[in-house]
């Protein structure tokens, strides 16, 4: 474990939330929204983990870079995480890409979102930067990455965790030394090397690093003059220093959050729809792996003020119900029956409907006699009478977006085309 030394490090941090990227393979769901902005766990959103895990640091000041259909992603932070303030040298900044150095210049790569807002990370003049990515879902301490960075001197440190070795060519994947001072790191390799001993596993980067604010505005700067840079992190900024300079690498195992009865460190993507169904529904089991209800690491999120979850018996006399399910506030359950699903604020779901393993965003509407089965229906999305899912694999996946492992992605305007 590291050990904590004096005074914490967070305060004279900030914090810097890559969010710009789309997120391609979320299909649909990141048509209208960038992944960091796509709904999670039945009130939140994917970027309040990152931030909430710099607020739970104890980090103060935070800017995120946007792009890609930043639209609800921007209300989504203007209306929730503007609580910081600049009187007590804290601040909250929104750096929507094109309208910083030149009025049409996207970012290039995640180095350049940083880049070119080098004047707002000096106008809050922080010792420390913390880069992260706004797309994964985990909790993490960066506190104690911030201390192990400055017990070692390093020039980066960037965290790390142990990857099946077939999955790891989505990463930059390293090489440690016996100090774990990364010794080779490529990203996205096709073939991923293999830790030491352990021909199944790689060590893997998270996308998540920490500078001393000089020394990343030093290499920002070098690296904008060089012409045959993609201005990238994973691709330039770390691979330059373990070549020229001094790179570490950061256990997530050490930093990880858990509460009691989580049994892994837990990290996850949520990249696809598969992996994103099943990690919202991860949450129904009756000990789940990532505990929601920890009151020591709370999810801050922008919550829209809304009157209690409401079941009603129908005229009929059939019940509302709803097990092992979260179902948040704005939402009336009248004589439908849900099951091992998650229903975000205001669903209404009307008589003799069955949701079983649904994921199901806000705002829906779900009419009489519907049976939907593994499904993610999109927000504000209109299921029709006595439409049925997950049943006939053909049909479905003729009318939705039907994944390898039988999950159904939802649409408004798959809904529209079935008229
Ligand atoms: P990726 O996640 O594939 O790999 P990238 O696509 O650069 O890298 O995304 C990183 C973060 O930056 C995401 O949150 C994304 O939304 C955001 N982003 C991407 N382009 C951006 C831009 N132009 N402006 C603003 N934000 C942008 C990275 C590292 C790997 C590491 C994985 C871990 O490059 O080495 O293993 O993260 O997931
Ligand atoms: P995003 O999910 O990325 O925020 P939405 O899915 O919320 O975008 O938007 C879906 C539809 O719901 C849009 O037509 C939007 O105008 C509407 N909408 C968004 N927020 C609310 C709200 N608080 N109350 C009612 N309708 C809303």
């Amino acid at each position: 474990m590291i050990e904590r030394r004096g005074q914490p490090l967070a305060r004279d941090a900030m914090a810097y939330v890559l969010a710009g990227g789309r997120g391609s393979r979320l299909a649909e769901l990141t048509d209208v929204r960038a992944k960091p902005a796509v709904y999670f766990g039945g009130k939140s959103r994917i970027i309040d983990f990152a931030l909430s895990n710099a607020i739970n640091s104890g980090i103060r000041r935070i800017g995120v870079a946007t792009q890609y259909k930043a639209h609800s992603l921007i209300r989504h932070l203007q209306g929730g995480w503007n609580f910081l303030r600049r009187e007590r040298n804290e601040g909250f900044d929104i750096l929507p890409a094109s309208q910083r150095i030149s009025e049409f210049q996207w970012y290039e790569g995640t180095a350049d979102a940083v880049f070119q807002n080098i004047d707002i990370i000096e106008s809050y003049a922080p010792e420390y930067m913390v880069i992260l990515a706004g797309d994964h879902i985990y909790k993490m301490d960066y506190e104690l990455m911030l201390q192990q960075h400055c017990q070692s001197g390093a020039d980066v440190t960037v965290a790390c965790m142990e990857v099946p070795r077939l999955e790891a060519s989505g990463f930059g994947v390293m090489a440690v030394d016996a100090q774990d001072r990364i010794t080779d790191f490529v990203e996205k390799p096709a073939d991923p090397p293999a830790m030491p001993g352990r021909p199944d596993v790689a060590l893997a980067s998270m996308g998540i690093y920490v500078f001393n604010t000089s020394l990343l505005i030093e290499q920002l700067r070098r690296d904008a003059a060089d012409p045959n840079s993609a201005r990238d992190f994973g691709k330039d900024i770390i691979p330059y220093l373990v070549r020229h300079g001094n790179a570490v690498a950061h256990r997530f195992s050490d930093s990880c959050v858990r509460a009691p009865e989580e049994r892994e460190a837990y990290w996850r993507d949520v990249g696809t729809v598969d992996a994103y169904w099943e990690a919202n529904i991860d949450l129904t089991d009756v000990v789940p792996k990532l505990d929601l209800y920890d009151h020591s690491w709370p999810l801050w999120t922008y919550s829209e003020v809304t009157p209690p979850a409401k079941f009603v018996h129908d005229e009929e006399g059939r019940r509302g119900e709803a097990t092992s399910s979260l179902i948040s506030g704005d939402c009336i359950i009248s004589g439908a029956s849900i099951r091992n699903s998650l229903v975000f604020t205001g669903v209404r779901a009307h008589s003799f409907a069955t949701l079983e393993q649904a994921v199901i965003l806000p705002r829906c509407k779900i009419s009489r006699n519907a049976r939907l089965t593994k499904v993610v229906v999109d927000a504000g999305v209109c299921i029709p009478d006595g439409l049925v899912v997950g049943e006939d694999p053909v049909l479905d996946a003729r009318r939705f977006r039907r994944t390898d492992n039988g999950v159904c992605l939802i649409t408004q305007p798959m809904i529209d085309r079935l008229a």
